[in-house]
């Protein structure tokens, strides 16, 4: 057995991925699963709609990270591909968007009216993607397709499925959070346990811990009632 790394403080590994969230978003589900149009706003001189096209034209990246959920569970060794965060930033945002200079927040919009914030610093980190697969297949509507951000280092209610609408902001006035705010770290980083905000990581952890099972079959089950609306 290869020795494993050890697990950010809090967190235990389990063994299948779940598709996960807060229950008030258990039965939202993409209404365009297969199109991508991310709609590029904020404090910026030009809006801008992109598609699947305009993405191709970055580099395409694979990587392979761990994923942790703030209610304490970690699945390992996810096998992404899509593109860099920072290649979207730099080759399509910068030029095409032109967000003011003082824009330090991005919020992420999913299809589902999902939406989670995370500082401009944070999401230009090498490791942070534009995800289109999981193991070498187009995203699932339980994973987030069509298009989600992975941000390893950040837990995964940083990580919103469905994008459909990318934000850049001079301050964080814009974002209603979709949790109570004690529940939203403006960072929320794995390594440094910030589950939330006021509330110490190790306290929420026991707070959260006794919800995932029932979570966990709260959205499969409502995914498993959508998928057959959709094979009928
Ligand atoms: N659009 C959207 N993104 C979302 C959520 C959601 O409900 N809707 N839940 C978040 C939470 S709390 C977690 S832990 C992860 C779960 O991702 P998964 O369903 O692929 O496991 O998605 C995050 N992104
Ligand atoms: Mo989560």
């Amino acid at each position: 057995m290869p020795i494993q790394p050890p697990l950010p403080p809090g967190q235990h590994v389990i063994e299948e991925f779940p598709r996960f969230g807060l229950s008030q978003f258990a039965n939202r589900f993409p209404e365009e699963p297969d199109k991508v149009a991310l709609k590029l706003t904020g404090d910026v001189e030009a809006g801008l709609v992109v598609n699947a096209d305009m993405l191709k034209r970055l580099p395409r990246v694979e990587q392979t990270s761990d994923f942790h959920c703030v209610t304490t569970w970690t699945y390992c060794s996810l096998q992404w591909a899509g593109y860099r965060f920072a290649d979207f930033y730099n080759e399509i945002v910068r030029s095409q968007v032109r967000p003011i200079s003082s824009v330090e927040w991005v919020v992420f919009r999913g299809q589902d009216s999902y939406a989670s914030i995370l500082p401009l610093a944070d999401v230009l980190a090498p490791d942070v993607l534009l995800a289109d697969t999981l193991n070498d297949a187009p995203l699932s509507i339980a994973h987030g397709a069509p298009l989600r951000l992975i941000a390893p280092a950040h837990y995964g209610y940083k990580n919103p499925k469905h994008l459909c609408g990318i934000e850049f902001w001079e301050n964080t006035q814009h974002y209603p959070p979709a949790s109570l705010r004690f529940m939203d770290h403006p960072r929320a980083r794995v390594a440094f346990e910030e589950r939330g905000r006021g509330v110490p990581g190790w306290l929420l952890r026991l707070v959260y811990r006794p919800f995932v099972s029932q979570t966990v079959r709260q959205f499969r089950q409502a995914l498993d009632a959508h998928l057959s609306t959709l094979n009928q």
